[in-house]
């Protein structure tokens, strides 16, 4: 019992020290706050200026990066910022798809299986 005690304490202590370190770096704050979307469709600049024009309509999304080559949408949330499905849909509605992590490994399973 006194161990689980002693345990208990270890493990807080190295978690709020851990926590007070991660406040402090604003580098992987900002890491963060970037998120990659895998989106297909896109077949040249004007796709990309399609994916990045609907995106900057939407609250909070900065520093917008879309690539046809690596088939991706790069972009930095702000505090507040639209939400997955808001994002999703305004790609849709430049006429293009994000493919999500699951759909990828489903993809990769069946892919998989053929061969
Ligand atoms: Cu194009």
């Amino acid at each position: 019992m006194k161990l689980m005690t002693i345990l208990f304490a270890v493990l807080f202590a190295s978690s709020s020290a851990f926590a007070l370190d991660h406040h402090g770096d604003e580098k992987e704050k900002k890491k963060d706050r970037e998120k990659v979307l895998n989106v297909s469709g896109m077949m040249c600049g004007n796709c990309e200026n399609a994916v990045s024009t609907k995106l900057k309509e939407l609250k909070g999304l900065k520093d917008i990066r879309a690539s046809h080559e690596e088939n991706k949408v790069k972009f930095v949330l702000a505090d507040e910022h639209a939400t997955d499905d808001e994002i999703v849909k305004a790609i849709k509605e430049a006429g293009f798809e994000v493919i999500k992590d699951e759909d990828k490994k489903e993809r990769k399973k069946k892919r998989d299986r053929e061969y």
